[in-house]
């Protein structure tokens, strides 16, 4: 009889790649480092589990001493070692840890999901030493292949991809996931298999929940792939109301959870779909720390609705340009922005904000007109943030081949750049994928984004001697951010969080904080 243990890894640890990195991701504003929670591997091992399998999680962010445990999970010889991949460091962590297992026993099948399977699926299994690949939603597909393993059989399973004779097949069919309550019926939804890592003060995990997955919209640079090669009706799927709520409400009676962050890409996506568990959030007293969003569903009746609830709202404004907006094909107008803002701020909502530097074609009046934008938006609200990053075209996507057009050059790519992939900084990588600027515009681009990620943080205060002497000695910076020292700054140096204020009044027995206008 095969072994019934399923091991599950999150490979993104930050100890193997330089710290600069390392720390523009992910990175929150907030003092207590709070992790996110590896929701893919907790949704899909619930779901397996109660499939009858055992499932370990390991997450390599968490677990101090990874490798060790990696080992001794080894030598339990398990049916099956899974990672969870995208591009970046998840990659070249797995690339690291998938040629350690094979080392110690290369009889263990290795199977790869995640995001970065669909952009480079020939690619890993010609290769790499994994066994197998799980393409799309992962549940239905990978228990499949378990229930294989285990039996001894090996059918073509649709949404696999596996070695045959060396080489990359892949069995591609019509499976995919309609109705999301068809794979989250779990009673606790998968964690459970974390437990020892969940508790109300949300160290180290915070609460990121999904009610949805797909977007509806189609920005040239996005990678969902996934969804974007599906119908209409699949592009953007929720869960029901019944089954968010259940979700909600098991961890808020086994570990005491009274703030949740809404990770969806786009969470107000449909209004009326995500009202009642709003609804059901203020009844119960239960804060949103922050969600994501696009600005065309914050309408008034959605922020009157957020109000008193939640704290942040999340949404990417990428580029002000009208022309570079519909290279990006996504379309902000200024106007609605500042009226959004305005009115979020009235109700002691602040917001964080996605800018992109660098987009093939962008000059330099576009790149002022960003920052130029960020200062309006200090007006309205001083605790504004920006999150920039350095356009890198993600293979597969529409502006990968827009790139090339634009540079008139073919980009090649391998697992190593996949691996080296980041939005800021890519080393030699960056002049692959981004063609079109010269090393010396990659070195700007990098500098306007991380001066632009310092001077618009949620509290930021004067301009340090080094950040005016690096503008004042560059005549392109000059022109870009121009006075510096007039950005509005927040009075009020220490923002509390929701999460820090709720476990500070139920430490305290006190009664629970409200969100007012500040
Ligand atoms: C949360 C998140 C993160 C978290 C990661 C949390 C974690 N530990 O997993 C953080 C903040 C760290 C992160 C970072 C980055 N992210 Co991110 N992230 C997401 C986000 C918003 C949600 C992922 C998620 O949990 N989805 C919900 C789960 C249920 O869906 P899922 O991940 O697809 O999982 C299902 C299947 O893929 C499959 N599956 C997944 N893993 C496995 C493993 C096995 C063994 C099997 C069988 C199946 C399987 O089954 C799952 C259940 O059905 C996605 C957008 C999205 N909507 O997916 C972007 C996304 C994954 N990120 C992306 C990118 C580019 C990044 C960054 C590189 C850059 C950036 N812009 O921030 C960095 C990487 C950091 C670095 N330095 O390298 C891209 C991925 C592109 C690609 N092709 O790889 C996405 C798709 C965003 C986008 N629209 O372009 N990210
Ligand atoms: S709105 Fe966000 S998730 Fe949707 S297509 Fe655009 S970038 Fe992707």
């Amino acid at each position: 009889m095969r072994s019934n243990l399923v091991v599950l890894i999150n490979p993104s640890h930050d100890d193997e790649i330089p710290e600069k990195i390392a720390v523009s991701y992910g990175a929150r504003s907030r003092k207590i480092r709070r992790y996110d929670p590896p929701i893919s591997l907790i949704n899909l091992g619930g779901f397996i589990r109660d499939h009858g399998y055992d499932v370990i999680i390991l997450d390599t962010v968490v677990e101090a001493n990874y490798q060790d445990k990696l080992r001794q999970l080894i030598k339990e010889n398990p049916l099956v070692i899974g990672f969870s991949v995208i591009l970046g460091k998840f990659a070249k962590n797995a690339l690291t840890l998938t040629k350690m297992i094979k080392e110690v026993n290369k009889d263990i099948p290795v199977v790869w999901g995640g995001k970065l399977v669909h952009l480079a699926q020939n690619l890993i299994l010609d290769h790499l030493d994994v066994d197998y690949i799980v393409i799309g939603d992962g549940e239905i597909p990978f228990l499949n292949l378990l229930d294989d393993l285990k039996n001894g059989k090996q059918r073509d399973i649709p949404e696999i991809g596996f070695k045959d004779k060396g080489k990359a097949k892949i069995i591609r069919g019509e499976y995919s996931v309609e109705n999301l309550d068809d794979i989250y019926v779990s009673k606790d939804f998968g964690w459970d298999i974390i437990k020892q890592n969940i508790n109300m003060y949300q160290i180290p995990y915070f609460i990121n929940l999904y009610t949805s997955r797909g977007c509806k919209f189609n920005c040239s640079f996005c990678y969902l792939k996934d969804i974007k090669g599906l119908g209409s009706k699949l592009r953007f799927r929720r869960r029901s109301v019944e089954n968010v709520i259940r979700e909600i409400e098991y961890l808020h009676k086994t570990f005491g959870i009274n703030v949740v962050t809404f990770g969806d890409d786009d969470f107000l996506s449909n209004l009326k779909e995500v009202k009642p568990i709003i609804e059901y959030l203020k009844k119960n007293q239960i804060f949103i720390e922050h969600i994501w969003t696009n600005i065309y569903n914050l309408t008034p009746a959605a922020i009157e609705l957020l109000a008193g609830t939640c704290q942040t709202v999340c949404y990417s404004i990428e580029t002000t340009s009208p022309r570079l907006q519909k290279i990006l094909n996504k379309h902000i107008s200024l106007d609605r922005i500042t009226k959004a803002n305005e009115q979020l701020r009235k109700v002691g909502i602040t917001t964080v904000h996605n800018i992109l530097f660098g987009i093939p074609t962008e000059t330099d009046d576009e790149t002022k007109a960003n920052i130029d934008c960020l200062k309006i938006l200090k007006d309205i609200n001083p605790h504004v943030r920006a999150n920039t990053y350095i356009l890198s075209p993600i293979p597969e996507t529409p502006i990968f081949e827009f790139a090339k057009t634009v540079s008139q050059k073919d980009i090649e790519w391998d697992m190593e750049d996949l691996a080296n992939f980041h939005f800021r900084y890519m080393g030699k990588t960056a002049s692959k994928f981004r063609p079109y600027l010269t090393a010396e515009d990659n070195l700007f681009y990098e500098t306007v984004s991380e001066l632009a990620n310092e001077l618009f943080t949620e509290l930021n205060d004067y301009p340090t001697q080094e950040q005016i002497m690096k503008i004042q000695n560059d005549k392109r910076l000059s022109y870009i951010f121009g006075a510096i020292d007039k950005i509005n700054k927040p009075k009020d140096k220490l923002r509390k969080y929701i999460l820090d204020q709720v476990i500070e009044a139920l430490d305290q027995g006190l009664p629970l904080p409200k969100i007012e206008p500040y």
